[in-house]
This record gives structure tokens, sequence and C-alpha cells, in this order.
């Protein structure tokens, strides 16, 4: 068991209020916090030990190098790798996979090969294989998942055959949890010749790794998610991969011996280390193994499970609630809980939990493929580490009851509760705000069907899957029909909805003219005195929500298309894309 309330007093940021209540992080999947430990590393690198690494003939240099030689053998016996030869730093598990994709796949994937993925990759694990396949012309293969979101191990023996050269799976899913069986995809891999790489990001930091029994040729995981800082992963290889392998970026640090024509190569894991390494990072990711070797991972691993297993047992509780993947156990860490809620949009129930201090992830987390696997456009995601309390995951499930009370489709406007609302941090004191985005949301305008010759357009924002199509009718310059229809967060309804209400009846000269007025509100720019936006002024304080600007856009920008439309053009349905 964790002493837990005394590793919290090891993260500073855990002391910290967020919108007037302590902080809840449940976003470690993401990334994880920092123990002081960490930053003192960091600290006292650049106060005491900054040089560079690998070059100076003088004291200082060498102490930098020894300590960031010794982070490495820290990070080799970390996952026990054979040697810290095999340990690799670059910048974050993304990076270690594309090194393997250049270094390794240039030289060993060719035309009509075939590289076999999952469908519960994350994009670094995919996006990388798609950019080989286009430069070689192989091939590229998905083993699916069953209903319980576990990897089709019999589909994957199907697949696997004498053109795999490659396998590239995740340890464990970033949304689902799923542990896969990586020795046994190892075995089956190898039978076949082909050559094992494994997204380590997701199990690293949680649970004891030792690469050589798992059998993965290769190994990627990043810094930040294990308690590092940002900007530095690993990758590990396996020392017979190695001759494999060529020099991917070329520069200083890389070579043996350079000359205006040609050049020979360090030894690995140098000859994959060009430039100036990130040396505060890996010095500091040494701190990090240090922490969670203090710690244990046998219990770190056990502290996921009960956390996960509290989570999956108080969330199913939650009216409309609907958990994804496996319970925590053999097949999944507890590491994440991920969850969608009816009738309210992934997006919402992050705003709304922020406004109660509770910081969580909401959208595809990376994997589209899986997303269209479930179905599904978004999610939220709750993540669990070493630091998080079961206070915390009550905190959770009674905010998240809350949220589904609010939206549940009986609800009344006027009986809402302050915190729990569709807007949430949007401007969470500002009950304008609050009563009129979510009145649209519940009740948009706009719906009614439209008669006749339309110009339809289509818009979507795939970073959280919501959708609008609209459908615009115009006589003698002025729009005589206009239906407003999609789904999405309570922002983008009610931004749709508040445009169907302004627009129906204006002409085309007013719309555009709102259109300017609406876009102009979302940059912070004053609005014209006599520009009258009605209900849209409830959206005046998205401007300082980025992210949410696009979702309250979607319906303008999607407008703006539509009327930039040459009449007599086909009226085709169209898909726009507003991300
Ligand atoms: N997943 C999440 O919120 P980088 O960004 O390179 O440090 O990690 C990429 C990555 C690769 N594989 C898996 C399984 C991952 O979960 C991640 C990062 C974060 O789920 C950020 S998208």
């Amino acid at each position: 068991m964790l002493d837990v309330e005394r590793i919290r007093a090891d993260f500073p940021i855990l002391s910290r209020t967020m919108n007037g209540h302590p902080l809840v992080y449940l976003d470690s999947a993401a990334t994880s916090q920092k123990p002081r430990a960490v930053i003192d590393a960091l600290v006292r690198y650049y106060e005491t030990t900054n040089a560079n690494v690998h070059r100076g003939v003088y004291r200082l240099a060498e102490e930098a190098t020894q300590e960031y030689e010794s982070a490495r053998t820290k990070v080799a016996a970390f996952i026990h790798a054979p040697s810290p030869a095999g340990v690799i730093f670059v910048r974050n598990a993304t990076e270690a996979i594309n090194l393997v994709a250049r270094a390794w796949g240039d030289r060993n994937i060719h035309e009509g090969d075939e590289i076999l993925v999952t469908a519960m990759e994350h994009h670094s694990n995919l996006v990388p294989w798609h950019l080989l396949a286009r430069r070689t012309g192989a091939r590229i293969r998905a083993v699916p998942i069953d209903g319980d979101g576990r990897l089709d191990m019999a589909a994957l023996d199907v697949l696997l055959n004498q053109r795999t050269r490659l396998v590239a799976v995740t340890h464990v899913s970033n949304v689902l949890g799923t542990i896969n069986p990586i020795a046994e995809i190892a075995r089956r891999t190898h039978a076949v010749g082909a050559a094992l790489l494994v997204d380590g990001a997701q199990s690293v930091p949680h649970m004891p790794i030792d690469v050589t029994s798992l059998g993965a040729d290769f190994l990627a995981f990043s810094g930040h998610k294990m308690l590092g800082p940002t900007g530095v992963g690993v990758l590990v290889v396996q020392p017979d991969r190695y001759d494999q392998m060529d020099p991917f970026l070329g520069g200083g640090e890389m070579i043996r011996e350079v000359t205006l024509m040609s050049s020979t190569y360090a030894d690995p894991p140098w000859r994959f280390e060009a430039g100036t390494p990130n040396i505060a990072g890996v010095i500091a990711l040494g701190a990090a193994v240090d922490y969670l070797r203090g710690v244990g991972m046998e219990a770190i691993a056990q502290h996921g499970l009960v956390m996960g297993a509290q989570a999956r047992a108080l969330l199913s509780a939650v009216p409309g609630l609907t958990l994804l993947g496996p319970p925590p156990g053999p097949f999944a860490t507890g590491g994440v809980a991920t969850f969608t809620i009816d009738n309210v949009h992934p997006h919402d129930i992050a705003a709304a939990l922020d406004a109660k201090g509770i910081a969580v992830r909401a959208g595809h987390h990376c994997c589209q493929p899986l997303m269209a696997r479930l179905g599904l456009p978004a999610t939220t995601r709750a993540s669990f580490y070493l630091y998080n309390t079961e206070a915390e995951v009550e905190q959770l499930a009674s905010a998240l009851s809350e949220v589904a009370r609010t939206y549940s489709p009986s609800k009344s406007v006027a009986s809402m509760t302050p915190d729990g609302v569709a807007a949430g941090s949007a401007a969470p004191d500002d009950e304008f705000f609050r009563e009129v985005v979510l009145d649209h949301y519940l009740h948009p305008a706009g719906r009614e069907p439209v008669d006749g010759p339309v110009v339809e357009w289509h818009g979507k924002n795939p970073l959280c899957g919501d959708e609008v199509t609209l459908r615009l009718k115009t006589e003698d310059g002025r729009i005589a029909g206009l239906q407003v229809v999609g789904h999405g967060c309570s922002i983008s309804v009610a931004s749709g909805s508040m445009l169907a209400d302004r627009l129906e009846g204006r002409t085309l000269d007013e719309a555009r003219r709102l259109l300017r007025g609406v876009k102009a509100m979302f940059r912070g720019e004053p609005l014209p005195a006599d520009l009258d936006i009605g209900d849209l002024a409830a959206l005046r304080g998205v401007k300082d929500l980025p992210v949410r600007v696009k979702c309250a856009l979607l319906a303008w920008t999607t407008l703006e298309e539509a009327l930039d439309t040459p009449p007599g053009s086909p009226q085709e349905p169209h898909d726009h894309d507003h991300s």
C-alpha cells in the first residue's frame, strides 16, 4: 500500500487551488505531475553542473557528462535493458517511434511488406507507419479489438504472415487501459520473422517492465508521463537490432570522423543522439526513475488497480454513464477510467469538472481510429497515478452525478446548480452565460426542415467530433429558410441555435455583418455599437478559451462558406473541416 499523503507532499503543484477548489489532478495519462526531487534535479543541474556533454575537456563538462550517462544507466536498469547502450534519449515517445520508422524502417521495409498495427493505437504509433508506407510502398494492416476493448488475438494470427516485417503495438491503451499480452504477441511476431515495436508510453510509468522478457525489439516511452520533465523520451533497442539501423539525424555528437566528403559514425546509442541533447531533462528523468524505484513499481501498479476499481464502482452508479474498456485486473491497468454520459458532450463534462477544480481530458485522445471503432466522436477520461486518493475519486463521482442531473432532458434551466453546468469554466460565475447556453442547448432553434432548393454545408471539428449541417434557402437576397442540425458540446450547439434565431428572415448583407461581428467578438475585438447580437452576448467569455472558440465558431464558419457559395453552383453536400 502506498502512503499517498506522504507522496502528495512531494508534489508542490498538488497544493494549488483551481477555480476556488483544491486541484484534483486526474490527467496523468496526458502528463504526470513532478515531485520536488525532479524539479530540484533540473535546477541543480543549471545551478551547479551546466556544461555540454561529451565535448569539454574540463572538469565541469566531465561532471555533466557523468550525470547524463548515469541517468542512462538508471533508465536501463529501470526497464531491465541488456545494457545502457540500448537506451537512446529522444524528445518523447512520438520521436522514439519516428526514429524507428526512419532508422530501421527505411532500411528494412520495402514495397509489398506489411506493417501490423492495432485498432487501439495512439496516432504516434500510426502516423509514422503511414509515412513509412508512403515512402516505401509497404502496406498497413490493423488487428481489430473485441467488444470488451481487448485485442483480437485470433485475428492477429490471421494477419501475421511472411510479408509482415513489423508489429507496432501499444502495451497499454491510453483510452481503454487495456494491457496487451506483449510477450505472447512477441512470440507470434518473431515466429514469422518480424520485429516488434512496443509503445510503452502508458505502461512504463505504471508497472514493472522488463523489456527483454517482454520480447520487444524496440520500446518507446516518454519521460513526462513518469514524473520526469517534458522534452525527454526514450527508445530502447535490443542489441541485435542496432546493426539493422542507419543513422537518422546527422550532426555533432553522433560521428566518429568527418571529412568534407564523408563521415563515419559513433557507436550506439550516441549514433542516434545528434546534436546537444536535453541534458537537464535527461538528468531529471534519472531523478524521476530514482523516485519511482523508491516508491516501488509493484506498489504503484497495485495503487492503479485500487483507484481503477474504485472509480469503476462509483462511476457506474452515475445515471447515464457508460465506462469503456476492460475492468482493472489482468487485462487493464486501472490507470484510466474513460466514459461517456448520455446527452452530455465530453467537453461539457470536462468544463463542469474544471469548475470544481477537477482536471480530466476530453476528446479523441489522439486515437481517432479507436473512436471510430467505438462509434464515438469523443469521450471523457480520468486518469490516476501514485498521488491520487480515494477521496478524489469520490469527488469525481459526485461531480459527475451533478453533471448528469444538470443535463437530464427533464431538467429545467431555472433549477440548475451553479457549478455543474454546461458551459462550466468558460465563465463559472456568470449565471447569464450558464442559463442562456443551457437553454439553447436543451431546446435548440432552427431544427425544422427547409423546403425547396437549399445550399447545404457541412462543418466538422475533428478535435471533439462536433458536427453541423446548415441548409440555407435564399430568396431575393434574404434568408428565407435556415435549418441548423448537428451534434456537439453545449457551446457548439447553443451557438448554432443562436445563429438560426438571429438570421431567419434577415438579408444576406445583415447576415454577413452579424457574421463579421461574431468573429470579431471571439477575437476579443469591440463590436459596432449598433450591432444587436442578442443571446450571442452570452458567449463573449468564450474568447478566453481558445479550444472552445472553435466550438462556438463552427456553425458560423460553416455559414460563411454557405454564403460565399456563388449562386447557381451545385447544391451538393460539402464537407469542410474547421479544426
Ligand atoms: N498520450 C494522452 O493524453 P508523447 O506525446 O510523444 O509524449 O506521447 C505520445 C503517446 C504515445 N502513445 C501513447 C499510448 C500515448 O498515450 C501517448 C500520449 C497522451 O493520452 C497525450 S495525446
